[in-house]
């Protein structure tokens, strides 16, 4: 779609089992939310909407190791992650939670609707029951030993340790984990989408339609539809979640990866409801672009599992992009929320208080765009040293610093041509083009050729030593950095909004649209130009070695206790 006439923008919504980490914002929240504050700047109409998942397995069993009730474990998390992330500038239109009632009856609805159509196939079949506990079992609640390597701790769906992924039947020796008690197979019957009767459709979709969508989701989407697709339960035994709304079925519920993608929608009601807008042409009217911002174990419920919702419903659009990302590492060991090896965000706000920019810079820069990438805190160090206080905070610095020096803090004019001028001009345009084609990484390094290139000039032009000789050669300097430091303020607001609103202060610049960046004369003659205050503080090394030891002292408890169950 060339230019649609309007844009909705989801992301991946969050577990509300756990708080939210650096892997979280790096491969769905920031480039999410650069996205749509890109487009927002160029005065499109977008909608970003996202919200907790509230239901499914992880809530049950953090639940039952908290010794809380699940909605007692999701009023905490989500209110953590709200905030969390708000914190961060994540900057929704709209973020709900899907116990909310209009979720429970938009995502009851669809199923109905689905099920009027026939489109489900019922089946019936053995699950582990246990019945000490007096309930079916899911995969992750049933343990026993790893057929493959023999370790005594696998789950029902997947062994930790060597990763194989497993069904319930296959484990030696399987307990519950409820009750430690050996389960019986008992028979229970279970609503079933035929993802197989869209496998055609879907390949032609995703492979041809949308030869566009990045490698590593298409690569994905290829190797579901080669291994084929099968029929996926709907339904589960669980007395945590929306119910099936079928009579005698009440004591089942919906699958949560069923639910949760109707709760983008649910959400956009939520919205509309409290902004008095329509909801339905951000998920009707095919002039509405669909974008779904993920990471790469998400992308089979993305790409293939919600778009034959969709289609088995009708009436709503499709995706017209899924950019999802791989996975963030933390010191080159994969995330773990079981293993508690992450950087937690309501930490590294309190260790790290005024400087979620800086993270937001890091994580940008080390986006898992195209492979997993890592995260070090030797680096993140780096990046905020050498580059945020080091060239683009002191670039801003220097800046204000001569206007205060020379011209009495007043913009001053220009008299002659520079090619500085002409080429802040273009990089609007080449920085959007980036984050147009998901580009983050590219995109921030665009952006970064201001500050860059403003150092540069006033290191040649040299006002400092002209200002006896040549005034007016200072002047025309000083006027030149002037709007480098305006573009600073304008384009580094997707990336970096919390400076961006600092900058827009200090230079007293009116909102401009993206596109007019290109276009102005950003500060003119005769504007009165604040004294610098602290954009960036510098990173100590002893800030750096505390966040290490935290990682080692986690290491040195990893090794010593065996694994905690989580997801
Ligand atoms: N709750 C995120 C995850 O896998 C999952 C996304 C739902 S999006 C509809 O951690
Ligand atoms: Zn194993």
């Amino acid at each position: 779609m060339a230019d649609p006439k309007r844009r909705t923008v989801t992301a991946a919504l969050p577990y509300a089992n756990g708080p939210i980490h650096i892997g979280h914002l790096a491969g769905v929240y920031i480039p999410a939310d650069i996205y749509v504050r890109y487009w927002r700047n160029k005065k499109r109409d977008v909608l970003f909407i996202c919200g907790s998942d509230e239901h499914g397995v992880a809530i049950t069993i953090k639940a039952k190791k908290a010794g809380q009730t699940p909605q007692e474990v999701v009023d905490t998390y989500h209110a953590s992650i709200q905030a969390s992330l708000a914190d961060f500038g994540i900057s929704f239109d709209h973020y709900t939670r899907t116990s909310a009632p209009i979720h429970r009856q938009t995502a009851s609805d669809f199923f109905s609707n689905l099920y009027e159509k026939g489109v489900f196939k019922t089946k019936t079949s053995k699950q582990y029951f246990d019945e000490e506990a007096q309930q079916f079992l899911a995969d992750r609640y049933i343990v026993g030993t790893c057929p493959h390597c023999g370790s005594a701790h696998a789950y029902g769906d997947q062994c930790e340790n060597c990763g194989s992924s497993l069904s319930p039947e296959e484990l030696i020796n399987p307990r519950s984990a409820l009750s430690g008690a050996t389960p019986v197979r008992k028979t229970t019957q279970h609503h079933y989408l035929p993802l197989e009767r869209y496998a055609d459709w879907l390949r032609k979709w995703v492979l041809e339609e949308h030869a566009d969508w990045k490698t590593n989701v298409s690569a994905q989407v290829k190797s579901w539809l080669d291994t084929g697709l099968k029929p996926r339960a709907v339904t589960r035994d669980l007395d945590w979640g929306i119910p099936v709304p079928l009579p005698g079925l009440e004591n089942k519920v919906l699958y949560v990866w069923f639910e949760a993608p109707i709760g983008y929608i649910s959400a956009t009601k939520e919205w509309a409801k409290k902004t008095g807008r329509d909801w339905t042409p951000y998920w009707c009217d095919t002039d509405t672009e669909l974008t779904h911002f993920l990471a790469k174990d998400n992308i089979v419920f993305h790409c293939i599992i919600f778009p034959s919702m969709l289609k088995a419903h009708g009436g709503f659009i499709l995706p017209a992009q899924v950019p999802a990302n791989e996975f963030l590492t933390l010191e080159n060991q994969k995330i773990s929320t079981s293993k508690n090896w992450a950087v937690w965000l309501p930490d590294y706000l309190r260790d790290f208080p005024g400087q979620r920019d800086a993270l937001r810079y890091a994580l940008t820069a080390n986006m898992p765009e195209t492979k997993d990438n890592n995260f070090s805190w030797k680096d993140f160090q780096t990046k905020n040293n050498a580059e945020l206080v080091g060239i683009l905070g002191n670039f801003i610095n220097r800046v204000v610093a001569l206007t205060h020096q020379y011209c009495r803090g007043i913009a001053p004019g220009v008299t002659s041509r520079f090619s500085e001028l002409d080429r802040l001009k273009l990089l609007p345009k080449e920085i959007g083009g980036f984050i147009e084609r998901f580009e983050f990484r590219n995109a921030l390094r665009s952006f970064m050729e201001l500050p860059r290139m403003g150092n540069a000039f006033l290191q040649e032009q040299e006002p400092w030593k002209k200002i006896k000789t040549q005034p007016e050669a200072v002047e025309d300097s000083i006027y030149v950095a002037l709007q480098i430091a305006a573009a600073i303020a304008y384009l580094s607001e997707p990336f970096l909004p919390h400076t961006a609103e600092k900058l827009k202060d200090i230079l007293h610049l009116k909102a401009l649209s993206w596109d007019e960046v290109a276009a102005a004369d950003l500060i003119p003659k005769g504007r009165p130009i604040d004294k610098a205050q602290l954009l960036f503080r510098k990173i100590t090394v002893s800030e750096i070695d505390a966040q290490m030891e935290k990682l080692m002292g986690t290491q040195r408890e990893n090794t010593t206790t065996p694994l905690r169950a989580e997801r």
